[in-house]
């Protein structure tokens, strides 16, 4: 569930309205593009020093007129010092902070981001490092072109308390990606004349505003070569993205850049080189990537099951069922609703879904109810782990339950408590997993939630829904308490209610719907400096909370709120969208981003949370999240059903193309262990395998999965066929295996019909995919033998490749890592097979025999010294059948 309180609004006619206009910020107009030209900048002090892992050198700010240009938006910082890392060969640290280190950097902790240490300096970097002493500025240079991919020398350094910016020159038209979380129709960055907001936030998906997670991180693609950056800071910023330049505006931390320059200029090597410095995608379980159904607003148990039921009478794969919040008693973390949702029925729902060979999850808030006597509360209290007010009472919120407290994950007692809860929580329900949302943190407060309200109920549940003078006179009197508690307890020099910058947040002020600026984590940072870092942390304590309760699997944690990084501890869902086309078109520039930021196990509600959906517009959808790496369908309370079975046409859509994923299991099982140890990602623009090719620098209506399988969904209602550009090559329909187009050296839009139940598909020629029979559970799937489709290039080969494992556990003792190549006829299977349970491999097809294989009859697999028929029922196709072949060492198979 969740959504933010627009979202709530659904069903008045003036937030239905505001539905349908875009940009809904009003303060767009407000946003000042344009470089501070006032600020006197830094200077080199001295000569700079080698340290062990490159350079440091000390900055003073430069004297100026009448201090014209210092104190922009807070208190200029003189005296600077600069480190520069050569980290490794492909990545480099330029770190600008403030001498006396009073700046609240990025944590050097998992709950933030663990630097990696570092004992030398790298030999041969891809990059040259140069700089400008006065005024100080610098330069990165791709080696191997010789081109300036960083360069700030002509633009001001400005460092203040709570303003800091600098600015790096991109050429003009530059192909940027990535910044966010921001939903937007569009995956290449518009760089005329834009502002991200990077600060987490609780928002239904507002396009081109800030939302729940906060990744500083791009990458630029320029002349076919790619090279990335991140800023690490949690701090919240504006990013413009303007012609000619790339401007930061942040309101607090220090300059951490790391800019990644791999050297084969890839775009999968940029996050690969990225997600070596914030970790890598966790590993996922086999059943993970089967099907998942949700809805906030079950009316009772029953529900759910009939729910669980309609899939099992209609013959769709289900894989997980979930419950959002309506299971809970008044909102309560760990509680039952005890009419609705009893807990003998809830833990009998666990037995029934496991004993189908199915799964379980359900979700949990981030605030605790405040109330005397809830376990939670009492617990946390005892270990005294909650946020604090500056006047040392427990900081106050307001979620679902009414006031609420919060955790805080920075606490040294915060593994306990959490532990023990989730803990507990797993083993009451046999859960195979949790559900973190509200995690921004979510507080419904209008202004800010004060203190001291234990036990007491706010005005409404839903303040929202209050009249707006009722509203209004509520956020004037919380503006008013959060002031005084401001005035008479802070010692903080700063502003930290409202900073003189106000970044351009979709909210407004910073901590209207979310944890008070001035709250307090432990060793007193205010949430000021820590904000945007809390779902992440408690990703890293959930986790944590998992494997201690069960050690020997790998955990299932979906967050709403994430960071750079939180990709190797949980999956992502891109929060509270809208059954809207304009979504459904959106929901794969989300994915792309997600996915870039090193989060993978990623997805959106398919067939939109809030609003009513369409039999066409729920059918599209699924089409196309059958394809998700995270696939749920998802729905909020107020809007009409949208299960897959509730229209025949929907039904049938999805019953196809999950056959589809159920099919591809192995190979998108083998894209998540590629992407758990490079970082790539599993769903991929075309761009970032075809980097070369101008015509994909804008291709976001296509999807790659992994390299081979490419998706050409429609995403724009009452359309019947596709336009779909086509890279060089010989690309296959997966349906009838035919080739699309017989040119090969170039770009081809190729127009593909499809009805209403039908996603083009296509497989790529020179792959080799490992396949499953798909039934409607994956563990059912996964017990069939496996099978090849071999799709040949236009020289007659093709590779590909097959990991195995047990498909569940945290670690693995047997794995097969199997690579499979085809040339001249011949098939060789080879790698490392470790993997010691039998499976089996029955069904060989290639496609694309006519013009290399076109009289084969036969095939000899050499490993067992016997020569079989082989069937070639389809023009261009010959398959093996029962083979029987056990995939537990290398053979060749010879086509004859
Ligand atoms: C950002 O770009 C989008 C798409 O071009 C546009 O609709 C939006 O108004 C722009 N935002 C600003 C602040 O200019
Ligand atoms: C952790 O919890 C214990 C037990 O309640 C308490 O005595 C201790 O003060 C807590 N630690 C901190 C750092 O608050
Ligand atoms: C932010 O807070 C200030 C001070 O209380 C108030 O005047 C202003 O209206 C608030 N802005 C928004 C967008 O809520
Ligand atoms: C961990 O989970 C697996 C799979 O559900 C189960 O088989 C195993 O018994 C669990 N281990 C413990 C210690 O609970
Ligand atoms: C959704 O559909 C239901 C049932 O047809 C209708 O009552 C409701 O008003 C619709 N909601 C919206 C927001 O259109
Ligand atoms: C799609 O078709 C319906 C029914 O003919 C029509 O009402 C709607 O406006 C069309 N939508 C678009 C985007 O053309
Ligand atoms: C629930 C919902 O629709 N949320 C947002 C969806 O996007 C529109 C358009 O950007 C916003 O106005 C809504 O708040």
């Amino acid at each position: 569930m969740k959504r933010n309180v627009v979202s709530l609004l659904l069903g008045t006619t003036a937030s239905t309205l505001c539905l349908f206009s875009l940009p809904t910020l009003g303060a767009v107009e407000d946003v000042n593009f344009d470089v501070s030209t006032a600020a006197p900048g830094y200077s080199i002090e001295g000569i700079p020093h080698k340290t062990k892992t490159g350079l440091e050198f000390p900055l003073k700010l430069k004297k100026s007129q009448d201090n014209e240009g210092v104190n922009l938006y807070g208190k200029t910082i003189k005296d600077l010092l600069v480190n520069i890392d050569f980290e490794t060969s492909d990545r480099i640290r330029v770190k600008i902070a403030d001498k006396d280190q009073k700046q609240v950097p990025v944590p050097d902790s998992p709950l933030g981001l663990e630097r990696p240490k570092l004992r030398k300096s790298a030999k041969k970097p891809n990059y040259e490092f140069k700089y400008t002493d006065d005024p100080f500025g610098f330069q990165v240079i791709r080696k191997n072109d010789k081109a300036i991919i960083f360069d700030t020398t002509n633009y001001p350094l400005v460092f203040e308390d709570q303003y800091l910016e600098i600015t790096t020159a991109v050429p003009d038209n530059a192909n940027i990606y990535g910044f966010g979380e921001t939903t937007l129709p569009n995956f290449r960055r518009d760089n005329i004349k834009n502002v991200t907001t990077i600060f987490a936030r609780d928002a239904g998906c507002p396009f081109y505003e800030n939302v729940y997670g906060h990744h500083p991180f791009y990458m630029e693609i320029r002349d076919g070569k790619a090279h990335g950056a991140l800023l690490l800071n949690a701090h919240g910023m504006d990013v413009l993205t303007v012609e000619g330049r790339i401007t930061w505006k942040i309101i607090g931390g220090i300059l951490e850049f790391y800019i990644f320059v791999p050297d084969d200029n890839k775009p999968n090597s940029v996050v690969h080189s990225y997600t070596d410095l914030v970790g890598k995608p966790m590993m996922i379980s086999h059943w993970m990537l089967g099907w998942h159904q949700c809805r906030w607003g079950y009316r009772d148990i029953d529900h759910v099951e009939s729910v669980i039921q309609g899939y099992k009478d209609h013959n769709i794969p289900l894989e997980v069922g979930w419950v959002d919040i309506d299971y809970m008693d008044t909102f309560q973390d760990f509680t039952f609703d005890p009419k609705s949702f009893p807990e003998d029925r809830m833990v009998k729902l666990g037995q029934e879904l496991h004993a189908n060979r199915q799964r379980f999850v359900v979700m949990v808030n981030a605030g605790k109810h405040y109330k005397t006597g809830y376990e939670a509360y009492e617990r946390g209290h005892e270990l005294d782990v909650f946020m604090k007010n500056p006047d040392g009472e427990e900081y106050v919120g307001q979620v679902w339950p009414g006031y609420t407290v919060y955790p805080d994950w920075f606490h040294p007692n915060a593994s306990k408590y959490w532990n023990y809860h989730v803990g507990a929580w797993m083993e009451r329900l046999s859960l195979d997993g949790v559900w973190i949302d509200m995690d921004e943190p979510a507080a419904f407060c209008l202004g800010s939630c004060g203190t001291g309200k234990k036990d007491v109920s706010p005005p409404s549940l839903e303040p929202w829904t209050l009249p707006q003078e009722v509203q209004d006179e509520m956020f004037a009197e919380e503006e008013a308490a959060i002031k005084k508690l401001e005035t008479d307890y802070v010692q903080d020099s700063r502003q930290l209610l409202y900073p003189n910058y106000a970044i351009n947040n979709g909210h407004g002020n910073l901590s209207t719907k979310t944890g008070s600026m001035i709250a307090y984590h432990y060793g007193d940072i205010p949430h000021y400096d820590l904000h945007s870092l809390y779902g992440h942390s408690e990703c890293k304590l959930t986790r944590d909370a998992l494997i201690e309760h069960n050690k020997t699997e790998r955990p299932f944690i979906l967050t709403r709120s994430s960071f750079s990084g939180s990709g190797r501890y949980a999956g992502h869902w891109t929060g509270d969208n809208a059954s809207k086309w304009e979504y459904l078109k959106s929901s794969i520039t989300e994915i792309f981003n997600v996915q870039m930021f090193g989060i993978s196990y990623s997805g959106s509600d398919v067939c939109g949370f809030n609003d009513n959906t369409t039999e066409i517009l729920c059918t599209r959808w699924q089409e196309l999240g059958a394809f998700y790496p995270f696939a749920r369908n998802h729905n909020a309370k107020q809007p009409i059903s949208q299960e897959p079975f509730r229209w025949e046409t929907t039904a049938e859509a999805t019953r196809i193309a999950l056959g589809i994923r159920y099919t591809l299991l192995p190979y998108y099982y083998t894209l998540f262990e590629e992407s758990n140890r490079l970082g790539t990602g599993v769903w991929r623009p075309l761009i970032f395998e075809y980097p070369e090719i101008d015509d994909f620098l804008d291709n976001d209506d296509q999807v790659l999965v992994g390299t081979d399988v490419l998706l050409s969904p429609v995403v724009y209602e009452n359309e019947t066929s596709v336009d779909a550009e086509f890279p060089p090559g010989v690309w296959y329909s997966w349906y009838d295996l035919k080739p699309v187009d017989s040119s090969t050296d170039s770009v081809r839009t190729i127009t593909l019909d499809a009805p209403l139940t039908h996603i083009p598909v296509h497989v790529r020629g020179g792959a080799i995919l490992p396949l499953k029979s798909p039934t409607l559970l994956v563990d059912e799937t996964y017990e069939s033998p496996y099978s090849l489709l071999i799709a040949l290039d236009e020289r007659g080969e093709a590779q590909g490749r097959l990991y195995i494992d047990d498909g569940h556990s945290l670690e693995q003792s047997e794995i097969s890592d199997i690579t499979f190549t085809f040339k001249k006829g011949v098939l060789e299977v080879d790698g490392c097979f470790g993997y010691t349970k039998a499976e089996k491999l029955d069904t060989i097809k290639i496609v694309g025999v006519n013009h290399h294989l076109g009289d084969v009859t036969k095939a000899s697999i050499a490993h067992f010294k016997e020569t079989v028929d082989l069937t070639k029922n389809e023009d261009n196709v010959i398959v093996l059948e029962n083979a029987g072949i056990d995939l537990t060492s290398s053979f060749v198979v010879h086509f004859e």
